[in-house]
């Protein structure tokens, strides 16, 4: 069975979990804490030294977060039907990741002064996924789900806390999200008590 090896945050890993949940993929997870456990037990086994870390059945392992749900991506044919369609997904990824980027530097190091200029300066940062997403009716690449849907829908869900009304002036984002919410196989992880009681970030801001 695969497993996943993260911290018990939602963090980096959520996006993959709720893939996996809403495409039935069976699935270990791993609690890489407590830190001493961490730094001992899992830190030297990771490429780069930081987890979440992916373990397909076969034993092949990846770590980084993007490279882990772009290889899920490609293996479970949720990567669009041609170069097209998969550069078109791998340009709004490296959206989300600019945006989560900025989020996590800005809870981890900047989080009283920084929170309000994040919130502020969102509506911007949004547009251009109102302006991409309003002629798809639907997920990314229209009708069929990607594997860079779950890590958009995952960034809505962080930023919602964060900001609740945020998307209130994007119907089209907010229609992605609330479809993407809709899924039954999505509910199923979010009904999880793993889900439920898990913090956002490891430092408990949000
Ligand atoms: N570019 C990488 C990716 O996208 C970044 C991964 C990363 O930052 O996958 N990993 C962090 C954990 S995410 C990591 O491995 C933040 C979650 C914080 C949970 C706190 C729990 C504390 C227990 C130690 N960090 C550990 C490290 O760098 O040693």
């Amino acid at each position: 069975m695969p497993t996943l090896v993260y911290f018990p945050v939602r963090g980096r890993a959520e996006a993959m979990r709720t893939l996996l949940t809403d495409q039935n993929i069976t699935y270990e997870e791993v609690n890489a804490g407590p830190r001493e456990n961490w730094v001992e037990n899992w830190k030297p086994k990771m490429q780069f030294g930081q987890c979440p870390c992916y373990t397909d059945d076969d034993g092949f392992q990846l770590v980084q977060s993007n490279a882990i749900l772009a290889y899920l991506g490609r293996k479970y044919d949720l990567y669009g039907s041609d170069i097209k369609q998969a550069s078109i997904l791998d340009m709004m990824n490296s959206a989300v990741e600019d945006i989560r980027g900025a989020y996590v530097r800005m809870i981890y190091q900047n989080y009283e002064a920084g929170k309000e200029p994040f919130i502020k300066e969102l509506p911007e940062k949004l547009q251009p996924f109102e302006n991409l997403l309003k002629p798809t009716k639907g997920y990314i690449l229209g009708e069929k789900i990607s594997w860079v849907d779950y890590n958009l829908f995952d960034l809505l869900d962080i930023l919602i806390i964060l900001s609740p009304g945020c998307l209130d002036a994007f119907p089209a984002v907010k229609a992605f999200y609330e479809q993407v919410l809709a899924r039954p196989g999505v509910q199923k992880r979010r009904q999880t008590d793993h889900f439920k009681n898990m913090p956002v970030n490891g430092n408990g801001k949000q």
